[in-house]
């Protein structure tokens, strides 16, 4: 059963979401080389930015600014009908799902030869506890409240009481209207504003965010049970003894966590898991990934200056 109660609405056990994409025809995309569409400060696309630079891929940069709400537009819907970022553009075909880009990372993309990457019979663990890192309901706890202290500024901002879950599901229910003649659009939308609207709910039912709070726990005593048990206790890391995709699903999120200022709530006395992030965030390709990015005033404020005065109302108009 679909269980947005707990679980993050794109995560594999729920339907929420469309399916993703893999190495799919678009003639909308860019046809030539690789692209990632993509937003400074969202974590999915940290966790694409860190696979590409761990195997050494070049790639393009496409900003799709979500403040702007770039993201529902339909020049953008059209290659990624779930309305989020990241999306993959390798030579005209499109990859979705940060998850699925990672794994198409992996296999397709990769400069790395065999020797530096996990062995074949690790990859059911790596798949396990990429997932688990997927199931988390971040967004909710991102947008849901104030519990975490020392919360950044910018994450601050962002629990509004769902003010801005509210704007979205409103923009959203116009863009459906629209476009009902284009069914791409159409359907697009519709699913993204009933996965707006859930997310909603929770974020304004108490009893809700609790339950959330609770499944996070339990996910990180899990995977302070596999750090302590398993191949980190070795000096490796959290699925093999190379660093592998469940790493970067992993550092991401214990990084925003961290920005939510929930660690002292989720994770204050288990010390290998301090560890474990003290690890995570020396690694190279996490700075090439993930801090070379975190420039505000940089990678959002002036990229939204430049929006606000070329594409005033874009959208909503
Ligand atoms: N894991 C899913 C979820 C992606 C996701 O939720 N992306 C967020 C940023 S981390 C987003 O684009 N949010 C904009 C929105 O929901 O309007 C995927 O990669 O497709």
């Amino acid at each position: 059963m679909d269980d947005l109660n707990t679980l993050s609405a794109y995560s594999s056990g729920n339907t929420f979401a469309l399916k993703p994409l893999t190495d799919f025809r678009c003639d909308m995309a860019p046809q030539k080389g690789i692209h990632l569409f993509h937003f400074s400060h969202s974590l999915c696309s940290m966790k694409v930015r860190q696979a590409l630079a761990e195997n050494a891929v070049h790639w393009t940069s496409r900003l799709v600014l979500l403040p702007a709400y770039q993201q529902y537009e339909p020049d953008y819907v059209r290659i990624n009908p779930r309305c989020v970022v990241p999306t993959l553009v390798c030579d005209g075909k499109v990859t979705t799902d940060s998850a699925n880009i990672l794994n198409f990372i992996n296999s397709k993309l990769s400069n790395l030869d065999n020797s530096q990457k996990p062995s074949v019979d690790e990859f059911e663990a790596i798949a396990f506890w990429l997932d688990k890192a997927d199931s988390l309901p971040i967004e909710a706890l991102t947008y849901g409240d104030n519990r975490g202290s020392n919360k950044s500024f910018l994450f601050k901002r962002l629990a509004n009481g769902g003010k801005d879950h509210e704007y979205k599901a409103n923009l959203l229910r116009k863009l459906v209207k629209r476009h009902e003649n284009e069914k791409l659009l159409h359907d697009a939308y519709k699913s993204k504003l009933n996965i707006v609207e859930n997310t909603l709910t929770i974020i304004q039912t108490p009893t809700r965010l609790n339950a959330l709070y609770d499944t996070a726990d339990s996910i990180l005593i899990e995977l302070e049970t596999q750090l302590v048990s398993g191949p980190f206790n070795a000096k490796g890391w959290l699925a093999s003894n190379k660093f592998s995709l469940a790493d970067i699903a992993w550092g991401v999120v214990l990084y925003r966590i961290q920005k939510l200022g929930l660690e002292s709530l989720l994770w204050g006395n288990r010390t290998t898991v301090s560890q474990y992030c003290e690890k995570l965030f020396a690694r190279e390709s996490f700075k090439t990934g993930i801090m070379d990015w975190s420039n505000i005033p940089k990678n959002i404020v002036f990229p939204m200056v430049k929006y606000k005065l070329f594409n005033r109302n874009k959208l909503v108009g």
